[in-house]
């Protein structure tokens, strides 16, 4: 099918050998949960590659567990915050590790697309899987301890949850004057619309809280106190519970103990019902300062399913969202007014995210809601090609082109071959 000789050719055009940049110019590190997901996307034609993939981003894993959210393998001046402006070097935290990072992680999505991975050719990955599993224990460990005191996850960061410039976050960003910023100049802008990116006020805040953090030596525990920004949130909470039952399901193939693994679940799933909000009828962020739920109603709130909750509450308001949206899975409630169809996590649809919501729905027995989410996916990917993000009202491609992980999803997942052989 030639949009799986795209897709392919795309995944080869950002492999740098062992990792897989985003995109071109617009992104040119290895990001956390991107990588996860261009491995998934190897496993497709190329099951070494795969593992590769993932061998690479635990590779920058910190001594005390952290995996970064962007490894700065090669300097390279059109991103920024690029390794200067985050300052780890020689943070404890960080230990010996040789590869240069920023301070925050990403959702990590890395041990359920390892399971999977493993999956496609057993015999190859079971050696694989068995060297990886104890770094990504050590991942997930340190999520728990430095985050989930709530129970459910906590950021310190919006780029953290991958969802940067979500309205989950205006309250708390608002609420803090970014005073003392150095005097920065913004790259994405050279690289794509401005329409189409967070705006200047969010930016000043996302560096605003990059010195926050660096000035703390990335210290987890001084940052979980002092931070003016601890949001509990929907997208990390789900990912790390869904991880959490993959590796147990890792565990067991490997003949490991996971009754540590089998208490952080219980521990997730506990938190994830403070995420409940009762008046939008979603799971929803909360505001660990405040004890505030922000009212957003957004594509994370359906990655419950995705995490293993048999849950029908979310029902409802899935269907409202479905009809308002010509397009599924609009980032953030299209009847809301701060929706915007093309700001980035304020609107557009985002293809990594439809393939967990929609993956989660058919295994929770919504199968026919799941197959509009992926016929949606496939047809905004085949008319507009492997954009980073998609209006989910005309279908306009956003962001950055030529897309990892949108060319990584359509392999494992969107393409009618998805799945074959
Ligand atoms: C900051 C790489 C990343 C994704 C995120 C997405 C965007 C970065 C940015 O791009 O964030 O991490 O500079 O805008 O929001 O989800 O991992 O594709």
């Amino acid at each position: 099918m030639p949009l799986d000789d795209e897709a392919r050719r795309i995944l080869r055009l950002n492999d740098k050998g062992s990792y897989t940049v985003p995109t071109a110019g617009l992104y040119p590190y290895q990001w956390n949960w991107d990588s996860a997901f261009a491995a998934l996307g190897f496993a497709s034609f190329d099951v070494g590659r795969a593992w590769v993939e993932l061998e690479t981003l635990f590779s920058g894993q910190w001594a005390n567990g952290m995996v970064p959210h962007i490894l700065f393998h090669r300097d390279d001046p059109g991103y920024f915050p690029g390794p200067g402006i985050w300052g780890t070097e020689g943070v404890a935290g960080k230990g010996e590790g040789r590869v240069a990072s920023s301070g925050i992680s990403q959702p990590p999505v890395a041990a359920s697309l390892a399971w999977r991975i493993y999956g496609c050719d057993p015999a190859l990955g079971l050696p694989r899987l068995r060297a990886l599993f104890p770094r990504l224990m050590a991942f997930h460990r340190w999520f728990v301890a430095a985050r989930a005191e709530s129970g459910a996850v906590a950021t310190t960061h919006p780029w953290e949850t991958g969802r940067d410039n979500s309205p989950d976050w205006d309250a708390p960003l608002a609420a803090n004057d970014p005073v003392g910023v150095a005097p920065y100049t913004r790259r994405d802008t050279g690289h794509v619309n401005a329409r189409m990116r967070p705006t200047k006020e969010d930016y000043d805040r996302y560096i605003w809280l990059v010195q926050f953090g660096r000035a703390r030596g990335w210290d987890d525990a001084a940052i979980a106190v002092e931070s003016p920004f601890r949001m509990a949130d929907p997208t990390l909470t789900f990912i790390l519970l869904r991880a959490c039952r993959d590796l147990g399901a890792a565990a067991d193939v490997l003949g490991e103990d996971r009754a540590e693994i089998d208490g952080w679940i219980a521990h997730l799933e506990a938190g994830a019902e403070t995420l409940w909000n009762p008046e939008t009828g979603a799971y929803d962020s909360r505001n660990l300062r405040t004890g505030a739920l922000s009212g957003s109603v957004s594509n994370a709130s359906f990655l419950c399913w995705w995490a293993g909750l048999t849950d029908p509450r979310p029902i409802p308001t899935l269907r409202r969202i479905l009809g308002a949206a010509p397009f599924a899975v609009p980032s953030f409630d299209p009847e809301h007014p701060k929706f915007d169809t093309l700001r980035y996590w304020r609107g557009p649809v985002w293809a990594v995210m439809n393939t967990m919501i929609g993956l989660g729905m058919e295994e929770q027995g919504l199968g026919p809601q799941a197959a509009r989410i992926k016929a949606d996916t496939a047809r905004l990917i085949s008319e507009n090609g492997f954009a980073e993000y998609f209006d989910p009202v005309n279908g306009t491609p956003a962001g950055g082109g030529t897309f990892t992980w949108t060319a990584a999803v359509w392999l494992a997942w969107a393409s009618p071959s998805a799945g074959e052989g």
